[in-house]
């Protein structure tokens, strides 16, 4: 029996199981290929970016560790890169891009990037038939070594920022047009103390000055989104962060921008999965980034693990997928970046599958007449329900390797381009 004939058979046994909790899985299926990932840029390049001088992540806050001989150089080898990552995920999805991945002849300064620095990546997206998200890159650069950038007391400093997130705004909006889906623009900045501050106050009020300028021009909401990005801590900001939870969910909520929540960007007992319901109820959208924080560090490599599908299950069971824009964002120095990718970005797909395979209807029924002991029983249960046939089924539906299969396409380009660069 063929490797497909398998896979079909073991489908057709996993329908029948799901069928017997009331699930269909083809249904599931239909459902799972309308849910695009954002793949983002930055994992394959360490998050170095293509500007004149690569100033590298020092003082931003983040860090990439490892490495591992390959990683993209230029954007073309980036694009490259992202289309072979592409060729192996089912479904279709997006490009996520830092303002930091401009293409310039010359230097051209943050605050003075246009959507013309952009036009290749958006001529390439339009071909590949991917939409666009964005970000400002408010790291990496002399104007953010004093560890200040929106919330920075130094008056030029603060607006030079405020222009290059205004400047971002106007990209996003095009690269929105552009391809004719919203380009979620997304704002993270590293503004914060490594150790004991006595004026947590005035940074706050900076910072959402700057947000206030920063949104002053309305854009349409078919091309651009807004989002922000809230963090407990970073390196070199381990006692203060400016822009914390509570100031950004009290912002998205009285301007009503998307809120972006970093999986790895709370206390390591504090879940995000938790967190949906509650600024769902007050949000109309939201922004994911979804990571993986290991100890110190909030950006390791997405696996399926319990908190990401109890994340995607929480998404599916709200009925929160139209309002959720579901981001990846890590960065592993230390494997192979296109196999850093896909683990990352199948496991999510994996992860919403599953959630949607859920009985949802036979654990409702259990809590809504408070048989807590059937709840949990079943929970339990349902962990070894057959998900693993209907994923392989659905990889080859859309052509792309099932299984461990996908490994030998990423060694074999590996040989053939990555491991040959210097
Ligand atoms: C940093 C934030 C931010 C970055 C990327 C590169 O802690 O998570 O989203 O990781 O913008
Ligand atoms: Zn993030």
């Amino acid at each position: 029996m063929g490797d497909s004939k398998k896979i079909e058979t073991a489908y057709e046994a996993a329908k029948q199981r799901y069928a017997e909790l009331g699930v269909d899985t083809d249904v599931a299926i239909k459902k799972l290929e309308k849910i695009p990932i954002s793949l983002h840029c930055w994992q394959g390049d360490d998050v170095g970016g293509f500007e004149e001088k690569n100033q590298g992540l020092s003082g931003g806050g983040i860090m990439a560790t490892g490495a591992y001989p390959g990683k993209a150089g230029t954007p073309d080898q980036l694009r490259a890169d992202i289309e072979k990552a592409l060729s192996l995920i089912p479904g279709k999805h997006r490009l996520n891009l830092h303002a930091s991945y401009a293409e310039t002849n010359k230097k051209v300064e943050r605050d003075a990037l246009l959507p013309e620095h952009f036009a290749t990546w958006i001529d390439w997206a339009k071909q590949n038939g991917l939409g666009m998200d964005f970000n400002g890159t408010f790291f990496a650069h002399p104007n953010a070594e004093s560890g200040f950038t929106l919330a920075s007391a130094d008056e030029e400093i603060r607006k030079f920022w405020v222009r290059h997130a205004i400047a971002c705004r106007r990209i996003g909006a095009q690269m929105g047009k552009a391809l004719a889906t919203p380009c979620v623009t997304n704002m993270w900045i590293p503004d914060g103390y490594k150790d004991i501050p006595v004026d947590r106050k005035a940074p706050r009020q900076r910072l959402k000055k700057s947000l206030d300028e920063m949104f002053e021009q309305k854009f349409d909401k078919n091309h651009l989104l807004d989002a922000v990005e809230s963090k407990l801590f970073g390196i070199g900001s381990e006692c203060y962060v400016v822009g914390s939870h509570e100031f950004y969910l009290a912002y998205a909520v009285q301007n009503k921008t998307l809120l972006c929540l970093d999986t790895g960007h709370f206390h390591p007992t504090e879940v995000v999965s938790d967190k949906i319901s509650s600024v769902m109820t007050f949000l109309d959208e939201i922004l994911l980034h979804v990571s993986r924080g290991v100890r110190w560090d909030s950006d390791h490599v997405v696996i399926l693990a319990d908190e990401l599908k109890a994340l995607a299950a929480e998404l599916v069971r709200g009925d929160y997928l139209d309002r959720t824009h579901i981001g990846l964002d890590f960065f592993d120095a230390s494997i192979n970046r296109v196999a850093a990718w896909l683990i990352g970005t199948r496991a999510m797909i994996k992860a919403l599958l599953i959630a949607l395979l859920e009985p949802i209807q036979l654990l409702r029924q259990a809590e809504n007449s408070g048989d807590f002991t059937t709840r949990l029983a079943s929970l339990e249960e349902i962990k070894t329900l057959p998900a693993g046939a209907v994923w392989d089924y659905y990889c080859i539906k859309k052509n792309v390797p099932p299984q461990d299969k996908w490994l030998a396409e990423v060694k074999k380009y590996e040989m053939k381009v990555t491991a040959k660069r210097p």
